[in-house]
């Protein structure tokens, strides 16, 4: 199933180059980025993203951005991959890492891929952002905190979702008791998707590194190449869009990947990503409910990641889906490492 039928261009390969880059914030449009303090006092640290799934962890990794970077979805188990977001202050630099959610559900090598991504980061990180539902500290919560522990990297904890809680007085209870679970280095109740408390909880985490000097450009947004983004984008639409256990057979590759030269008339809009994306699902009846009725299904969900795609990239984009089976893909380690899911 495609969206189109017109033919891939590879006349460019310099071009096709630089879509293996990094994005960088220039390219965007909602950044802010600011100019960095290059006196003594700048701050710069690693911290990573953690908790159980579906806690608002990537959405809260956006809303410290200030745009959308990482998926999102009312859906657990969205994020996959851990994903870098720099985030360059008056004051310092922040190396956000989200984290795919720490889960119970051992299972197939997707699910233990998952677990060991999330996990193998908490050493390597200058600080741990814990993120728990307000009010809600369950057997995945526990567990991931016992990870946090067992790391000994010292760890604030977010409180999100306090949108959903009328009375906020309920939260000192909630509070008392977590900080008798852990010594958190502090507590800051916040909604990612309202924004509230998201400057005290940049302030926390920037007293929290150490001192240093930026390690990133200040124009930069990811270490994540715009290829890997494109994938990423596709993804959601599928999270997203199709119901509860088809999301989890699926996954999304960048067969390819080109920048092409603009038309004279479209000089202004510079070059154009022409990207040809494949889902993979696990069966034939599963490829016939992502294409849909006539195609609407695929057509709808890749013209939204069409859209997102441009916004991130800040260029005009050209997508064409194939929906293809490959057996078992989630179980298979050998298929999971030929997607891109790398050993931990
Ligand atoms: N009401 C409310 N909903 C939120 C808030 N933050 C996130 N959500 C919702 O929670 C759901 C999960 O958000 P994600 O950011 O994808 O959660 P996650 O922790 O990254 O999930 P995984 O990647 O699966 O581990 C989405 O439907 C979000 O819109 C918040 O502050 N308030
Ligand atoms: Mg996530």
């Amino acid at each position: 199933m495609s969206q189109s039928n017109s033919q891939s261009n590879d006349e460019h390969p310099e071009l096709a180059e630089a879509a293996d880059q990094s994005v960088d914030r220039s390219a965007t449009t909602a950044a802010s980025a600011t100019t960095a303090a290059s006196t003594g006092s700048s701050r710069c640290g690693y911290v990573a993203i953690f908790g159980r799934p579906n806690v608002g962890k990537s959405t809260l990794l956006n809303r410290l951005l200030g745009q959308k970077l990482a998926i999102t979805s009312h859906k657990p188990q969205t994020t996959r991959h851990t994903i870098l977001g720099v985030s360059t202050l008056d004051a310092g630099q922040i190396l956000y890492v989200d984290t795919p959610g720490l889960h119970q559900r051992g299972g197939n090598a997707l699910n233990r891929y998952l677990n060991r991504a999330a996990r193998s980061i908490l050493t390597d990180v200058d600080l741990v952002l814990f993120v728990i539902e307000a009010l809600q500290f369950g057997d995945e919560d526990a567990l991931a905190l016992a990870e946090i522990a067992k790391a000994g990297t010292p760890a604030i904890v977010a409180v999100n979702k306090t949108d959903r809680i009328a009375d906020k007085a309920r939260l000192l209870p909630f509070l008392q008791s977590l900080s008798e679970r852990h010594a958190f280095v502090s507590m800051v109740p916040v909604s990612a998707t309202k924004g509230d408390q998201i400057k005290r909880l940049e302030a926390e985490v920037l007293a929290a590194l150490p001192e240093g000097e930026h390690l990133f450009p200040d124009d930069q947004l990811t270490d994540r190449s715009e290829r890997f983004l494109a994938a990423e984008l596709l993804r959601e639409q599928l999270m997203q869009r199709y119901g509860q256990e088809l999301p989890y057979r699926t996954t999304v590759e960048i067969e390819s990947f080109t920048l092409e030269t603009p038309s004279r008339k479209r000089q202004a809009e510079g070059p154009r990503a022409r990207i040809h994306a494949l889902i993979w699902v696990e069966r034939e009846s599963q490829k016939a409910i992502i294409i849909g009725r006539r195609g609407e299904a695929l057509k709808a969900a890749a013209s939204q990641a069409r859209l997102e795609m441009q916004k991130l990239f800040g260029r005009p984009v050209h997508l064409e889906v194939w929906v293809k089976v490959k057996d078992s893909w989630s179980s298979d380690e050998a298929a999971l490492a030929s997607l891109g899911y790398g050993e931990y």
